[in-house]
């Protein structure tokens, strides 16, 4: 498919034909949460409408087909990350749960006191509160890989925190706040010279580029459905198999037993073991067909569609007086996120004042609030694209942002 797709791509997501406050929807916060196309909302409406059924378990017609949709959806989206199985991918709610299935499984049962996890200081919370919590409980110390002015992180102490009895180092691939790329492939083989586990959070790189889980040996990988164009409440932990075998169970219950008399259970083969109660099976149908989407197009193409729009975007906003971007000199961003202040006013005034004029960005701290504190500001407001966005979506940025001066001053 050429990139000439992009011209007409925002037929393919229905909310974009509706107007607000009377204009053309402009969708700018998609490292919130990305729209659904129809191929995306009709998959998740046949499963309601013709197989709605409980999966793995009945004999008849629709929930042999609801099964088979479900587990398809698995391999899709194993092949998707390249995983050498699809046994290999675990259906969770979100990002947020698959990091607190790690933290409450692998790392309570191998973590012990005294040893050390290391983290970034650009994690989202979600990776960085379940750390917080397990380092509570077992007595582990924190230790953070520290950022640049520009963004980037600073990983020549690297060594020095592997000497630190580091057991486990989780971070994230692409920053929510700056859209860096982090070099993971390099830290992940630096850490694992040390014998250190690794989890990589690409909640914000798996929507938005290629990515070879085999390539990166990866020892945990989560990401979050809703963030590239699946529904909401689906997310995946991809995690080595031999590791998954060797873990405890997250949640106890139905459909993650094999056996179970009144006083003992074992538990079903990976990565059932790991999916207790009726999952959401909509939710997986859905994400199998937004994959199909996806390479449809092409992650390569969406990675270049999203550097073109950010170049485009700095080109633009160049124009306007006391515009500061955040990490503009990052050489290694995805292009994907603008975080920016505009002069001293608020980003809630700012997202407020473009809310008027039909435009959606996000304000606030992120949920990054440390990474925050080392900007030396409480919130930025944020702009981010996605397959559906054009340079006519940042021309009415602009022109939303030159209206915000006007009523603020
Ligand atoms: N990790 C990163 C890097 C994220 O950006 C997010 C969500 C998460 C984890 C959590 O994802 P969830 O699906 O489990 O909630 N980021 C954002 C954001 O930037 N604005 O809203 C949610």
């Amino acid at each position: 498919m050429s990139s000439d797709i992009f011209q007409d791509i925002k037929n393919d997501f229905p909310i974009f034909s509706n107007q607000i406050n009377g204009k053309d929807f402009v969708y700018l916060d998609s490292a919130a949460t990305t729209q659904k196309p129809n191929d995306v909302i009709d998959s998740v409406v046949h499963y309601y409408k013709n197989c709605n059924s409980n999966i793995h378990r009945g004999i008849y017609s629709i929930s042999i087909e609801a099964t088979e949709l479900y587990e398809d959806a698995r391999s899709n989206i194993g092949k998707f990350i390249n995983a050498k199985s699809s046994h290999e991918i675990v259906f969770t709610r979100n990002a947020t749960e698959a990091v607190n299935l790690v933290a409450n499984t692998w790392a309570s049962q191998n973590l012990k006191e005294g040893d050390s996890i290391i983290l970034t200081e650009m994690e989202h919370h979600s990776n960085l509160v379940p750390w917080q919590i397990l380092a509570k409980k077992l007595n582990l110390k924190l230790n953070f890989i520290e950022i640049q002015p520009d963004g980037e992180l600073i990983l020549d102490k690297l060594d020095n925190l592997f000497q630190e009895n580091a057991k486990f180092l989780s971070l994230t691939h692409v920053s929510n706040v700056l859209g860096t790329i982090n070099p993971i492939k390099d830290i992940i083989s630096k850490a694992h010279e040390h014998g250190i586990t690794t989890l990589v959070d690409a909640a914000q790189s798996v929507p938005h580029m290629p990515v070879d889980v085999q390539d990166l040996d990866s020892d945990f990988f989560v990401f979050s459905g809703h963030k590239m164009l699946g529904p909401s409440g689906i997310g995946v932990l991809h995690a080595k198999k031999t590791l998954l075998e060797n873990m405890e169970p997250f949640l106890y219950g139905g459909d993650m037993i094999s056996n179970v008399s009144l006083r003992e259970a074992q538990w079903n083969d990976v990565p059932w073991k790991f999916e207790a109660g009726t999952p959401n099976i909509a939710g997986a149908i859905g994400l199998g067909k937004a994959v199909d989407y996806l390479n449809q197009i092409g992650m390569d193409v969406i990675h270049k569609h999203e550097q073109e729009l950010y170049n485009y975007a700095i080109d633009r906003f160049s124009e306007l007086k006391d515009f500061k971007i955040f990490g503009l000199e990052n050489k290694h961003s995805t292009g994907g996120v603008i975080s920016f202040s505009y002069s001293d006013f608020h980003p809630h005034d700012i997202a407020t004042i473009l809310d008027g004029e039909s435009i959606a960005v996000r304000a606030g701290h992120h949920c990054a609030q440390p990474l925050m504190e080392k900007l030396g500001v409480p919130a930025t407001t944020r702009a981010s694209f996605y397959v559906y966005n054009d340079t006519s979506d940042i021309d009415k940025l602009f022109n939303g942002l030159q209206k915000v001066r006007s009523v603020l001053t």
